[in-house]
């Protein structure tokens, strides 16, 4: 048996060291009436971010199966991730940095410089509206309900490995009130790292300062329903939320004839 012409296979040795950043988890509320909304959002964090970025889908019936969600569904629960957004922590094992985000968002700037406002002194990290809606209902129907920091767990950046959210284990998510779990009772005030209300503007509420950089959007928040829902097709930026869906579908396409 001859070797001579043998091939040699190179063993391909990756530098794994520490310099290889993990990518930075994004789970977003998905829900089985706004698929569309989830796939554009999802799309507008990919195209922008200068980091690597992994986005999840925080399913329910996924949550179900796997035995971490079990609460019967109220009836003020607008939206399937009501209460499972604040398995976050859980889901990414209680380690590094995480965010939390509704599908109803539109991503107009890289994901890079959220992760740059990352205080390390926070348990949680997110914009801290003071307002009261007028609206009395919102998407389809469901009644719209005032509360106290109204809005701030739409977008949430986690600090998961701090030792307060290990409160939020599977059992308090799944038995928590909404206003322990909305109003972050498990924190105190000075836990809670406030963000720029640009990275979750308020569509119908929050407004553009002409010349004025620091009121333009970084992340749209369709708070009321956005264009996927034939009554919000023409709400303020629609535009900008058809364009995407639009480049989204045109590269979907493209996948598929290739
Ligand atoms: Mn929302």
């Amino acid at each position: 048996m001859s070797l001579s012409n043998g091939k040699v296979h190179q063993v391909t040795v990756t530098n794994n060291g520490g310099d290889v950043k993990k990518p930075f988890k994004i789970f977003v509320g998905y829900d089985t009436k706004e698929d569309l909304a989830y796939e554009v959002c999802r799309h507008s964090i990919l195209k922008r971010s200068s980091i690597p970025v992994e986005i999840i889908p925080i399913k329910q019936s996924d949550l179900r199966k796997s035995g971490l969600y079990w609460r019967e569904r109220g009836q003020l629960e607008s939206t399937e991730f009501s209460f499972s957004r604040f398995l976050t922590p859980c889901l990414a094992n209680y380690e590094g940095w995480a965010l939390f985000v509704d599908c109803d968002f539109l991503y107009l700037a890289d994901f890079k410089e959220l992760t740059d406002l990352i205080d390390d002194k926070y348990a949680i990290m997110c914009v801290q509206h003071d307002y009261a809606p007028k609206e009395t209902t919102k998407m389809d129907g469901a009644v719209q309900t005032v509360y106290p920091r109204k809005n701030w767990s739409s977008m949430v950046l986690y600090n998961c490995g701090h030792p307060k959210n290990k409160i939020l284990t599977p059992e308090v998510v799944n038995k928590g009130s909404g206003a322990y779990l909305h109003r972050f009772q498990w924190l105190e005030d000075e836990e809670i790292g406030s963000i720029p209300f640009v990275w979750n503007f308020l569509e119908g509420h929050n407004k553009v300062v002409e010349n004025d950089s620091t009121t333009f959007p970084k992340a749209i928040h369709y708070t009321r329903g956005g264009p996927w829902f034939e009554a919000w097709k023409n709400c303020e930026f629609a535009d900008l939320w058809l364009n995407e869906m639009e480049e989204y579908m045109k590269e979907g396409k493209k996948k598929i004839e290739e």
